[in-house]
């Protein structure tokens, strides 16, 4: 099934002559406005985002499962699908993988067929949320649990998580903790952050002198009266007792309905304590949705804020995490991956346009509405054609979903694998 460069270059042609038209238009406009469009082109080209192992298979909301069929059976599988995203959309470079759903049978196979896609890994996620298997429950809670042997295992869970990154090159282990509470005092708050700390400073006494701690919060779900890290704050609080190398990890559904999370962002990036992202997006609350789906102008306040931040040099670009969380029911979700790519992409190249002399001068000045319009100026810029032609540029498809139909690549893994099968996590 595997689409050749062929297959690629055939269907760029169609759409070839086209797209330079839009582009030749769009690159004049900003060169004219004193923009380096190569420069631009260069950083979108070289922007590579993770994609998670579990966002692969249809499912992981709360209800119904509607499989679509032809679902990565396996870790081999997984990357494989993942080589597609890789090969049509040039944009991403890596697995995020969730252990222990993912743990490879063959250490040195896998990575060779992660080589042979030109898929890395991404930091690595453990699992205390579910039962599966383990000895001890982690019914109530986990890092943060009364009982000292479970503490212990949890703990125990996430060094074995690092060594399976570690003989993957990985460089990082990402922390999601549910433990929280569903009553009021069926927990003692104080209680649990001081386990939560005293397991967390374990785990990262363990962590490899090149590795970061990413460390994501939640408000609530699935406990819902409280949760043990709610809000980067206490992410933050933690981090900071713990060392230069445990950072915040923003997923973007983890907030509290208009949360000012490009304000969250800016502050993290100034104080050099931001680990990366888990992009999607959110209409309510953790919804997964597909990123840019809901809020396009929030994602290019948020790029702004990574640029305005990394160009000032509070931290490094290359120090940020970039990934995806994002699972639903009812897309194809490679397609859905296309989608979240692209849209990524869409908000950093809107926000690489945004005069920030100009703004940093209205700023001072007080003018308000000047100040508004830099910002509309560059959001309201249709930037598909710079995306467009990055990918060109790097061999990818002009057209990602359209070959990806043409060629009727669900089909061809439904014949595969089956029309049963089920992607390993959610
Ligand atoms: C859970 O809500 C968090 O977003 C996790 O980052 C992630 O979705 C989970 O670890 C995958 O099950
Ligand atoms: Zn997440
Ligand atoms: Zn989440
Ligand atoms: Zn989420």
């Amino acid at each position: 099934m595997q689409l050749t460069t062929e297959n690629i270059q055939e269907s760029n042609s169609r759409y070839v002559a086209l797209h330079q038209k839009f582009f030749a238009t769009l690159a004049s406009q900003l060169e004219d406005g004193g923009i380096s469009v190569e420069k631009i082109l260069s950083k979108i080209r070289s922007f590579q985002i993770a994609v998670p192992s579990w966002a692969l298979g249809a499912g992981g909301t709360r209800f119904g499962r509607f499989g679509i069929g032809g679902e990565p059976r396996s870790l081999e599988e997984k990357i494989e699908d993942i080589g597609l995203l890789a090969k049509l959309t040039k944009s991403t470079d890596a697995v995020s993988l969730h252990i222990p759903w993912d743990i490879p049978s063959d250490y040195e196979a896998i990575m060779q067929l992660a080589k042979c896609h030109n898929i890395g890994f991404d930091a690595v996620n453990s699992n205390t949320f579910q039962d599966y298997g383990q000895e001890k429950s982690y019914k109530f809670g986990s890092l943060s649990h009364n009982d000292p042997k479970v503490r212990e295992q949890a703990v125990a869970h996430n060094k074995q998580v690092i060594e399976v990154g570690e003989k993957l090159g990985s460089k990082g282990l990402t922390v999601w903790l549910a433990d929280g509470s569903n009553f009021p005092g069926q927990q003692s708050f104080r209680r649990a952050l001081d386990n939560t700390f005293e397991s967390l400073q374990k785990i990262y006494a363990s962590m490899p002198e090149d590795w970061k701690l990413l460390l994501e919060y939640k408000p609530y779900e699935p406990n819902f009266y409280s949760t043990v890290i709610p809000d980067w704050g206490t992410s933050h609080l933690l981090c900071r007792q713990l060392g230069d190398r445990a950072k915040v990890l923003v997923d973007l559904g983890h907030h509290l309905p208009n949360t000012n999370i490009e304000q969250i962002v800016g502050i993290l990036l100034g104080q050099n304590q931001l680990a990366g992202f888990h992009f999607n997006d959110s209409k309510f609350g953790d919804d997964d949705l597909t990123t840019g789906s809901i809020k396009p102008y929030q994602l290019f306040l948020i790029f702004l804020e990574l640029v305005a931040g990394t160009e000032d040099g509070c931290q490094s670009w290359e120090s940020i995490s970039w990934m995806i969380d994002a699972s639903h029911n009812t897309k194809d979700p490679l397609e859905d991956l296309m989608q979240a790519l692209v849209a990524i992409k869409i908000a950093y190249a809107k926000s690489l346009l945004v005069d920030r002399v100009k703004l940093t001068m209205y700023q001072l000045n007080g003018d308000v509405v000047m100040a508004q319009e830099i910002l509309q100026k560059a959001f309201l810029t249709d930037v598909r054609p710079l995306l467009k032609e990055a990918r060109l540029q790097s061999g990818g498809a002009l057209e990602p979903i359209s070959i990806y139909r043409q060629h009727e690549i669900r089909k061809q893994l439904i014949q595969k694998r089956g029309e049963n099968t089920r992607a390993t996590g959610l």
